[in-house]
């Protein structure tokens, strides 16, 4: 298959200004009839060629004479119409089956109802179109369709609607923002709406709706006011106002990712969008709210202002994320949110970062677009505007944003252009920082420090290197931002003068390969606390000996270097008791530290649930290699059941003292407490005895809501035997018609890490409601277990790998954008020991040797074996 290059951007030959389209809805043989007003863009003789896939022609026509088959070519990718007009109005028919679309790209059914996925390139399965995100266009949209398809609704302002004969409707909507036909929705079907309206900051009403499954409606309230709380968020932090005078949202629930940020009508996966406490978990409720805010905020940032190619992907994605995690700290807390953000960043994009599939913000070239949906472009892309932010300051940022939405509302742009406002905004050269979008690879930090007690000096020399990755043997020093403060032994704040001035915390910026720093006035020997807040989305190495790590996790005024330095303690033991050197010393210095912390008054709950935490066996594989699954999981065990026998009384204390009071609440406050006392359960599970099974078996007997639930069947899994089995079996039959919560149940036993686990995730795959063409409960099934349970998914007989690889293929042949988001727990092949990693390479090798394979699986586990 032939690569697209960044290099070979060409504007497109022809605009679109406006398109009428009409849908004649039905399930099998849907006609799609397209006017696009055309004209030629610049001075060329190209012809005029419209992408479409998967369409039955019907009638092709310019400036309203038919085309015959000698004046126009169709094949399976492209219309192609040699001799056309400089301006001209071309008009098509095709008829499209949504029934038999399994891909859910373009027009597909779910639950009976009609719905759109565009992005990347779904559009060109519903008509032939420049499906290219550069060429901008006023649709116009008419739906007709049986009455039984309750509500007809595309983007924009419904302009009319109304009866027809034989038992259909239609409607008629069109969206005056001229917009990139990835942006394109349609739904039809039976739905309950919830409702509710905001003014905004101008004083203009904007009606809001939501769109669910019937008897659904009262489980979309949290979303509607994540909804108005990110609306006016957006106002106050980016002074962004909302267009139209409607906003709606439709809730489905067969769909590939988590959310499309379709102009007016956001279509979103079901599991993102409806909760309440008896089947929702707190972690849903986190989940909804942000993923409404980031939908939200692409109103702006992806919609009004959108990428002149797929390459400038990170420009929306990267920055939308920047700012639904700016929005979520706002909501729920700073340090905790930093934390939760870096967590999910370690554990998905440094493994891509430092993998075969390791690639740039701003990559170069791909085979598959859907493909780079990734951890890379949207989470790392975030850290990047993070940084920018910290270089140039609040003020600076905020007035390059401005300068942005200003100078290209209405237009597809690029990085460049991003970044340029920022240069202007600030006065500062941003080339350098610019090798961010286009160097891969984790930087790795070193912070090594000099006291001179005398001088009051404190020296410290910063070095960075970035290890190669595919296609890029040599790196370049990046800017990076390091954030650092000091304490003394006591755990006390010092304070120092940089440059000439007193101050508590700096930040340094490392622009070379190394630099010196020198900080004066620090009158005691310091206790070095570097990269606060995760300032730069780098590893840090530090010349930090245990006892500077105590007084972090003590005193750190930083909360998440607090965090950080407990999680490094826990590290650095796991590795040495899973390299054969364990220090039981250490191990029980640490237990007594975490007890210390967790009596800290001061301390919120959700940020001492995150403490309890330890790092995942997948940050300790990638942490130091060859990697030993086995070994690792054995050594985590063993400092969970260390910790839980000596934290046994505290812990029990929490359990009891953290029951829920009042009525159940999703905030984050509350929302900690839970999290909390669900840490303490878990915890004392690795200490398991009759009193723990039967506290667990209360837990979750005496649930009063999913996440408590959850918490205590987790547990349950966590020892084991009859009880367990009781709890599952109960679950399902309590929850077995609420599709969302059988998801978790499958998800729940995927991540067990007992014995017969993988045994029964075999099994489950014939369980009646096991579905594959089900994203939703294929994720939880097939993705929880390859990516959440490293014990069972490295089985020494390969049994977990060639599971995976099976269901890669089967799924390939109903979905290859979902089969290939399977692919990726395979690449890390190469850091594990080798009777591991062969038999992980050999079953990527059985997948590319596959015949009839997707483009999407064949460039990840091809990339993945490179
Ligand atoms: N912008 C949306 C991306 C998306 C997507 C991409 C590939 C295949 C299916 C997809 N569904 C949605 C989601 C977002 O980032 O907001
Ligand atoms: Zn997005």
């Amino acid at each position: 298959p032939q690569a697209i290059r960044l290099s070979d951007y060409r504007p497109p030959a022809y605009l679109i200004d406006e398109v009428e389209l009409h849908f004649d809805l039905s399930p099998n043989a849907t006609r799609v009839k397209a006017r696009l007003d055309i004209r030629r863009n610049g001075d060329h003789a190209e012809p005029l060629v419209l992408n479409g896939e998967r369409l039955k022609p019907v009638s092709v026509a310019l400036n309203g004479r038919a085309l015959g088959e000698g004046e126009r070519t169709v094949d399976d990718e492209f219309l192609t119409i040699p001799n056309v007009p400089d301006v001209f109005t071309l008009e098509t028919e095709v008829e499209i089956d949504p029934q038999a679309n399994t891909h859910l790209e373009g027009l597909y059914m779910s639950g009976g109802r009609f719905c759109t996925q565009c992005e990347a390139e779904g559009f060109r399965k519903i008509t032939w179109f420049p499906d290219r995100p550069d060429v901008l266009t006023r649709f116009t949209v008419r739906i007709e369709a049986d009455r039984k398809f309750q509500h007809l609704l595309s983007n924009g302002n419904l302009l009319e609607a109304g009866e027809l004969p034989g038992g259909r409707h239609y409607a008629v909507w069109n969206d005056p923002f001229p917009k990139p036909c990835y942006l394109f929705a349609l739904v039809a079907g039976e739905l309950d709406v919830l409702e509710d309206s905001i003014t905004t900051m101008s004083g203009r009403k904007v009606e809001l709706k939501i769109y669910v499954d019937p008897g659904m409606a009262p489980r979309a309230a949290y979303a509607m006011d994540a909804l108005k709380r990110s609306m006016k968020w957006d106002e106050e932090a980016f002074g962004r106002e909302y267009d139209l005078d409607l906003f709606m949202i439709v809730a489905v629930r067969d769909f590939n990712f988590g959310a499309m940020e379709n102009k007016g009508l956001n279509i979103f996966n079901s599991s993102l969008l409806l909760a309440d406490p008896a089947t929702a978990t707190d972690l849903d409720y986190e989940r909804i709210e942000s993923v409404v805010a980031h939908e939200y905020f692409h109103n702006w940032t992806g919609d009004r202002i959108t990428c002149r190619d797929w390459f400038q992907l990170c420009l929306k994605e990267g920055l939308t994320v920047f700012r639904d995690q700016s929005f979520s700290a706002d909501m729920r807390g700073e340090a905790v949110q930093r934390i939760k953000d870096v967590k999910q960043l370690r554990a998905r994009q440094f493994p891509e970062d430092q993998g075969p599939l390791a690639h740039p913000v701003r990559p170069s070239s791909y085979l598959k677009i859907d493909n780079f949906y990734t951890a890379t472009i949207y989470e790392k892309g975030a850290e990047v505007i993070r940084m920018l932010k910290t270089l140039i300051g609040a003020q600076a940022f905020r007035a390059g944003m401005d300068l942005y939405f200003e100078r290209w509302d209405g237009h597809a742009t690029t990085v460049e252009e991003f970044i340029r406002c920022f240069e202007e905004s600030s006065g500062q050269d941003l080339s350098d920082f610019f090798a961010w979008y286009e160097q891969a690879g984790t930087p790795k930090v070193t912070v090594k420090r000099r006291y001179d007690e005398a001088a009051r000096t404190l020296e410290l020399e910063l070095s960075q290197e970035t290890p190669p990755t595919p296609g890029q043997p040599n790196k370049r020093p990046l800017p990076l931002p390091v954030a650092v403060g000091l304490l003394d032994a006591e755990g006390r704040t010092l304070a120092f003068e940089r440059d000439g001035q007193a101050m508590d915390e700096t930040v340094i910026v490392l622009k070379d390969g190394a630099a010196k720093v020198t900080l004066h006035g620090v009158d005691r020997p310091p206790v070095v606390s570097a990269l606060r807040g995760f300032s730069a989305p780098v590893t840090l190495i530090t010349d930090a000996e245990p006892k500077d790590r105590y007084v972090l996790l003590a005193s750190d005024p930083d909360l998440f270097n607090r965090w950080e330095a407990g999680q490094g303690l826990a590290r650095d033991l796991m590795l040495a008791r899973a390299g054969g050197a364990p220090n039981e010393v250490g191990e029980e210095r640490f237990a007594e530290a975490v007890g210390r912390a967790l009596t800290d008054q001061a301390a919120e709950p959700a940020f001492k649930a995150l403490l309890l935490a330890l790092p995942s066996e997948q940050e300790l594989a990638l942490a130091r290699q060859p990697a030993d699954p086995a070994a690792i999981h054995e050594a985590r065990e063993t400092l969970r059941t260390r910790l839980a026998l000596h934290l046994d009384e505290e812990l029990r204390r929490l359990h009891t003292g953290l029951q829920q009071l009042g009525e159940f609440s999703p905030d984050a406050v509350s929302a900690g407490r839970r999290a909390l006392r669900n840490a303490a359960l878990d915890l004392m599970a690795a200490n398991p005895r009759s009193e723990v099974v039967e506290l667990a078996r209360g837990h979750y007997e005496a649930a009063s809501n999913m996440t408590d639930a959850i918490g205590g069947l987790s547990a349950l899994m966590l020892i084991g035997g009859q009880a367990f089995e009781d709890a599952l079996a109960h679950f399902y039959d309590r929850w077995k018609d609420e599709p969302l919560v059988v998801d978790k149940w499958f998800a729940l036993q995927a991540r067990d890490p007992g014995d017969g686990a993988l045994g029964r995730v075999l099994g489950l795959t014939a369980h009646p409601a096991f579905d594959p063409k089900n994203p939703n409960r294929l994720r939880a099934l097939v993705s929880t277990f390859a990516s959440m349970n490293p014990s069972r998914f490295h089985d020494p007989s390969g049994a977990g790998y060639r599971f995976l690889a099976d269901q890669i293929l089967a799924v390939d042949a109903i979905n290859p954008s979902v089969a290939a988001r399977l692919v990726e727990p395979l690449g890390g092949w190469r850091r594990y020991r080798p009777e591991y990693g062969e038999l992980m390479k050999a079953e990527l090798q059985r997948i590319v040797g596959t015949e009839g394979l997707s483009k999407n699986v064949y460039e990840l586990a091809s990339k993945a074996l490179a």
